[in-house]
């Protein structure tokens, strides 16, 4: 077989596993997606904007590992150019493919659309340096291979994003044949002195300690560690919290699982046991003003042990290209057992209280939401949480071990969760995917929608319509919190046209939310959205109370210079 610059993409992204790639259509990214079409182990995803494709991608890659976007020059790559923000903040290896126009009219003075109307058109590769991890520009059939598989490389050892920007002449180019995979996906070992050195000055700095207890970040994924942390939470025996940004990347039925860890709005017990050990060992964490509830809970101090991906950082100790894997095993098979935490926290746990059902013909709650939703989630289920006060209901559910979650707490970015769901419903079809959106939100990616009715996936939407930025409410009112709203229901029919077997219901009471679950749980041929009425200020406690020391935070005036 003769590869092409496309086909040869197409096997590179076959090779790391990826079974999908998502794309919207352009004249300058025609020809390339005719050559990845070629390949027959990768299957092209439709979206209805760029916006959504990234995002998407980003929602595959949480799913799969990895994921591709393919968009068109300037109007397609700019849009996309924030879900790819999304992917570098989250940690996740999104390959961003922007067609690009002919590189015969760069040395001539010909005007080019889709660009700003100058000659130079570079601005787009110039921006994705900013986003990425790695941003190449294809104009050369020879240099192709090389220049593709250090961007998947540098993408997959990152876990960040990168950008293949491939001139719409060079696609079908003839190029050299893909070499091996391993070229693109073996890792550097971790420096073996550093790495024993790292792991003795840990066991020592434990060893002084009384009261440890691990807190766990998000970064443990991008890390590929959780085996080895659950290695270490076991040898030392103490409490686990979780924060926020990684629900479920330690298992909520693990007997040493404490809660999350949130400050002043952290799960009952996990704040008062996080507050009484004497250190903290961060594993994969990231600190930012949400994160911290506006600094008001940032560890810190002499008894704070770093643990990153490829660095371990202690008192006065900076130890580098390391893996965090091998830290963490390494340093489980030196410690000894440190359970006072533990001990502590089983005396301090508050017994769970049952929910009691709301009287269904009673104006719906978001309690009763929630404790609805609850009994859906089992052991195969994943939750998604946009964005606004989903965020403090998603972090009260009870997750099965098994059951997984996911946030963008870092990006931040409301709509990111309706592409986010379809892509992770496309990469993980045989997880029930249940999406908790609220309405302000669901306005910015709504469309995405259609293509889950397309692909046929049976996502559960839980829309909650309180009329508003309602989280914005939290932080700081004003007329721009309210929206037009929609008959977010009635919604599914629009998408559905002809030929979808999507379903919208609305719900107003706990009667008729049960009669829509079972409509959803039934519904096999399409997403099922629906569309929960509560009032406006009918909100999470925790969202009250972070949005208050949040508005803390961002009022603080300049300071002197
Ligand atoms: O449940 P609720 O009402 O809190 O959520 P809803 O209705 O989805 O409202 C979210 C409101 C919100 C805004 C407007 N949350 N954050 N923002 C600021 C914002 C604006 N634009 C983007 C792309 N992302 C943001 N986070
Ligand atoms: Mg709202």
């Amino acid at each position: 077989m003769t590869y092409t610059v496309g086909s040869y993409l197409a096997a590179r992204l076959s090779q790391i596993g990826l079974k999908h790639h998502f794309a919207v259509a352009g004249d300058f990214n025609l020809v390339l997606l005719d050559q990845l079409l070629t390949n027959k182990d990768l299957e092209q995803v439709y979206c209805c904007n760029e916006l959504n494709c990234g995002y998407s991608a980003e929602g595959y890659a949480r799913a799969c590992g990895a994921a591709a976007a393919v968009v068109t020059f300037s109007v397609g790559g700019l849009s996309a150019i924030n879900a790819i923000g999304s992917a570098y903040a989250e940690n996740l290896p999104v390959i961003l493919v922007s067609g690009a126009p002919n590189t015969d009219d760069r040395a001539t003075e010909h005007l080019v659309h889709h660009t700003l109307a100058t000659h130079d058109w570079s601005y787009q590769l110039e921006i994705a340096k900013k986003l990425t991890c790695a941003a190449v520009a294809i104009t050369s059939a020879a240099d192709a291979p090389h220049q593709i598989d250090s961007a998947i490389r540098a993408a997959l050892r990152e876990k960040k994003p990168a950008y293949i920007e491939i001139a719409c002449n060079f696609a079908a180019a003839p190029c050299a044949a893909p070499g091996p995979i391993s070229a693109l996906v073996a890792e550097e070992p971790s420096d073996p002195e550093t790495l024993q050195a790292a792991i003795a000055t840990a066991a020592e700095f434990l060893r002084g300690k009384q009261k440890p207890i691990l807190l766990i970040g998000s970064k443990l994924r991008a890390a590929g560690a959780g085996k080895q942390a659950i290695e270490l939470a076991e040898a030392l025996g103490c409490a686990v919290t979780v924060m926020a940004a990684a629900k479920s990347f330690f298992p909520e039925d693990h007997p040493q699982f404490a809660g999350i860890y949130w400050g002043e709005v952290s799960a009952p017990g996990a704040r008062e046991i996080f507050d009484w050990s004497d250190s903290v060992v961060c594993i994969g964490t990231i600190f930012n003003d949400y994160s911290t509830v506006g600094w008001t809970a940032m560890p810190s101090g002499a008894g704070v042990l770093t643990a990153d991906q490829n660095r371990v950082c202690l008192e006065g100790h900076d130890f580098g290209r390391i893996h965090l894997r091998d830290f963490l095993s390494g340093l489980a098979r030196k410690v000894q057992k440190r359970d006072a935490t533990m001990v502590e926290y089983r005396r301090i746990r508050a017994r769970p209280q049952p929910e009691h059902p709301a009287k269904p013909d009673g104006k719906l709650m978001r309690t009763e939401i929630f404790r609805q939703v609850q009994a859906l989630v089992t052991a195969e289920s994943t939750v998604i949480a946009e964005t606004g006060d989903s965020w403090f209901n998603g972090m009260g559910m009870k997750l099965p071990g098994g059951a997984r979650f996911e946030i963008e707490m870092q990006w931040g970015s409301i709509g990111w969760s309706v592409p986010a769901t379809f892509g992770y419903a496309v990469g993980a079809p045989g997880r029930r995917v249940i999406a908790l959106i609220g309405d302000g939100s669901f306005q910015l990616t709504a469309q995405e929608v259609a293509q889950m009715i397309r692909r046929k996936l049976p996502v559960i939407i839980f829309l909650i319509n309180n009329h508003g930025y309602t989280i914005e409410v939290e932080i700081h009112d004003g007329p721009y919190n309210n929206i037009k709203n929609w008959d977010y229901a009635g919604l599914i029919n629009v998408f559905n046209a002809e030929d979808g077997r999507g379903r919208g219901v609305r719900a107003a009471n706990g009667g008729e939310l049960a009669e829509a679950i079972e409509v959803a749980v039934a519904n096999h041929d399409g997403p099922t959205l629906i569309e929960c009425m509560i009032d406006r200020d009918d909100c999470s406690p925790d969202l009250i109370s972070w949005g208050r020391l949040v508005a803390i935070a961002n009022a603080r005036p300049p300071r002197p210079q």
